[in-house]
Order: C-alpha cells, then sequence, then structure tokens
C-alpha cells in the first residue's frame, strides 16, 4: 500500500529514502568487481540496475516534472533498458559503481527539491495523489528484486531470503457469477491494472496454498519431465532444450541459496520454476493454472494464503483490459501485450508491499525461471 497519506511530500520523501537505503544495502556485501560483472546472459550487472534506477528518475522528476536537462548525457544509450538487450550490457562503457552512487545522489538531490513544490493536488494525473512520486519509488522496488535474481544467478554469498512454509491444504471454492477486477482508484496502480471492469466467471477451485516443494518433488520423482503427455509442444522444446530436471538451484532436497546449500522445506512453496514447468505440474495434479483473473478474484475474496511467498504463474497471456490506456508511457506495459508473455500474480518473498497489491500483474517468457515463480493449481467445477 502506498503511505496513508500519498500526497504529503513527507510520506513521499520518506519512502524515496526507504528505497534507496534497501537498494544500497542489498549491494552493499559485493566489490566493484562483483557488481560489474554480467553473471548471466538473463539479467544486467548489478550495476547497470543501479544507474538504471538513477536514470529512471532523472526522466521522470528531474527532466519532466523539473523540465531540467539530463545529469547524464549518455543516459539514454546506457540505461533505457530499450537501448541494449541485457546479455550485452556487460560490454558497455557503464558508469562504475563509485560514479553510479555519484549519480544516483545528484539524481535524489534534485528529485527532492522537485518534490518541494510539485502541485500534487491539481489535475495533472502525473501529480495526482504523487503518482510519478510513485511511479519512481515501484520502480526502484521492483528493481530490487530484479537484483535479488541476479544475486540469486550469481552464487555470491548474500543474505538473499527465502519463501516461508505454509500450512493451508485443501482448496476453495468460488462460485460462478460476475465479479469486480482491476482498480480505479489505486492511486499507484500502473496502466496494466486499470480500469476496474466486470468479468463473468465460471465456477472453479483453487489451492489454498501454492505447490510446496515435497509436491513438487513428487512429480518429479515419478517422470514427470519425461512424461510427453504432461508438455505442451512448447513446453517439451523448452525441456528438451533446458535439458530440465528440476528447478533451478534444486537438487536431490536441497537448494542452493544464495550462495549456499540448504535443505528444502517441505511446505515451502517451490519456486524458480518455468511456466511450462508450472502447466506440466498442474496436468500431472489433474488440475490446471488459474486464469489471472480467477486468482484476482479468489485473492480479494481472501480464500488464498500464501500470497506473496512466490510469483505465481497464470494460463493468461498480457494483453490490455478493455478500455486500457497506456499510462504515462506505452514502454511500461503496452509494448508487451501480445500471446509472448505470460502473467504472474501475487508478488514473492522479495517483492515490496509496495508493488505486491491484488491487482498487480506481473509478466515474463513462459521459459523464464530465474524470477522467484512457483505455481498455485485450480479445476473447473
Ligand atoms: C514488470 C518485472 C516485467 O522488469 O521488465 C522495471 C518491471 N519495468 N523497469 C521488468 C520494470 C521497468 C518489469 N516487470
Ligand atoms: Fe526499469
Amino acid at each position: 500500500m502506498p503511505p496513508a497519506s500519498t500526497d504529503s511530500r513527507t510520506a513521499l520523501a520518506t519512502e524515496l529514502d526507504a528505497a534507496r537505503h534497501a537498494t544500497h544495502a542489498l549491494l552493499a556485501p559485493f566489490d566493484d568487481e562483483e557488481l560489474q560483472t554480467q553473471w548471466s546472459p538473463l539479467q544486467s550487472p548489478l550495476v547497470w540496475d543501479l544507474a538504471h534506477i538513477g536514470y529512471f528518475e532523472d526522466v521522470w522528476i528531474g527532466q519532466r516534472l523539473g523540465r531540467l536537462d539530463p545529469l547524464l548525457a549518455e543516459g539514454d544509450d546506457l540505461y533505457d533498458a530499450f537501448a541494449h538487450e541485457r546479455a550485452g550490457r556487460g560490454e558497455l562503457p557503464l558508469l562504475d559503481p563509485a560514479a553510479a552512487r555519484d549519480y544516483l545522489e545528484r539524481v535524489r538531490d534534485r528529485t527532492l527539491r522537485t518534490l518541494e513544490d510539485a502541485p500534487l493536488d491539481g489535475e495533472d494525473p502525473l501529480l495526482r495523489r504523487g503518482f510519478v512520486f510513485g511511479l519512481v519509488i515501484q520502480h526502484e522496488r521492483q528493481h530490487q528484486e530484479t537484483l535479488l535474481q541476479t544475486i540469486q544467478l550469481s552464487g555470491v554469498p548474500h543474505p538473499g531470503g527465502a519463501p516461508q512454509p505454509v500450512l493451508s491444504e485443501g482448496e476453495s471454492k468460488v462460485d460462478a457469477g460476475t465479479y469486480s477486477v482491476g482498480t480505479d482508484d489505486a492511486p499507484w496502480a500502473y496502466d496494466n491494472e486499470r480500469p476496474a471492469h466486470t468479468v463473468e466467471l465460471a465456477a472453479f477451485a483453487i489451492d489454498a496454498r501454492p505447490v510446496t516443494t515435497v509436491e513438487f518433488g513428487a512429480f518429479v520423482e515419478s517422470g514427470g519431465y519425461v512424461d510427453e503427455r504432461l508438455w505442451s509442444d512448447e513446453g517439451r522444446a523448452w525441456c528438451a532444450e533446458e535439458n530440465a530436471t528440476a528447478p533451478l538451484h534444486w537438487e536431490d532436497g536441497t537448494v542452493t541459496r544464495f550462495g549456499r546449500d540448504e535443505p528444502l522445506d517441505p511446505d515451502e512453496p517451490v519456486q524458480h520454476i518455468s511456466f511450462h514447468e508450472a502447466e506440466a505440474y498442474a496436468r500431472w495434479a489433474g488440475k490446471r493454472l488459474p486464469t489471472e483473473l480467477e486468482w484476482e478474484v479468489a485473492a480479494r475474496g481472501g480464500s488464498l494464503d500464501g500470497i506473496g511467498e512466490v510469483w505465481e504463474w497464470t494460463s493468461s497471456p498480457f494483453t490490455g483490459y478493455p478500455n486500457f490506456y497506456a499510462f504515462p508511457y506505452p514502454e511500461y506495459s503496452e509494448v508487451f501485450f501480445g500471446d509472448e508473455y505470460r502473467v504472474l500474480r501475487g508478488g514473492s518473498w522479495a517483492s515490496h508491499p509496495l508493488v505486491a497489491r491484488p491487482t498487480f500483474r506481473n509478466w515474463d517468457y513462459p521459459m523464464r525461471r530465474q524470477i522467484f515463480a512457483g505455481v498455485r493449481c485450480a479445476r473447473d467445477l
């Protein structure tokens, strides 16, 4: 949730500051070389995300609101996410960690000065209820989760984190009916969560908790990865290519987590599974993935335990709701609409509460598993 009064300048300044402290704390264990290493083609070097956080803030606050010149001339070429693929960012002439920290500080000074006289109670939708400051705060919080994905892949020891075990069993039933989804009034909601609208749903059941490591282990041991009937064509192709036999970082009842080998807790939600694995597991269990709107209706009805431990894959492609319009820029959501991506719901242990609201929609390619994603099954009634 945004601060109780989102239009209070002090509340916004406090959230900006808290986000920044958390970013620096997350990266504190790394030396310069580790920060500059391209650990995986799937992820940027840590120092790219760091400077990109400042770049995004400068674009929206200093430049757009404050009408000031960019603080970094090369910003658009180096730190616009559309300028270069993640895999190649290690080769770019990036700011070194000290220069990146200094850039963030200079951007932040301008942000705080702009915040002092921004008209937060006017009609401009960019400013109303602190929206654009909320955008910048949420963006930094989202990149903290991206940083944790990179840190997990690096194998460098780090405090990191983990999903908590979830004990509830069984499923809850949702009656056929007309339900509200999306939002008009969450002050910091992204364009893709808007507008609020109603949907007709057929009756369905959804599990009380996400699939656990012991449940997923049973699927693995029973030959889930070699039973072709469980996989879609795309899933089979992915499986062969990845040589997949278990979730990323997972072997024989142990998990390699942030550089340490740990036993798997049987009630911990499984994570680091792709959409294809989620789908094959659901088929094996005689169930299916929920659609994102089924998920949202069940979540709003209070039926789901363990929300916020792992992102939950849904069967829904990422598209705009009826009457969607891009705001404040098409590159956040709209350019990703189509059937290439699947929606994930709920948030993970690495997501900040500001991000993990019931209407929030995350998306990724169905083959990705560096994200902290698991699955919750559903079935028709
Ligand atoms: C919503 C997680 C898919 O990382 O691409 C960060 C979030 N957008 N900077 C992403 C985002 C711009 C986005 N996801
Ligand atoms: Fe970003």
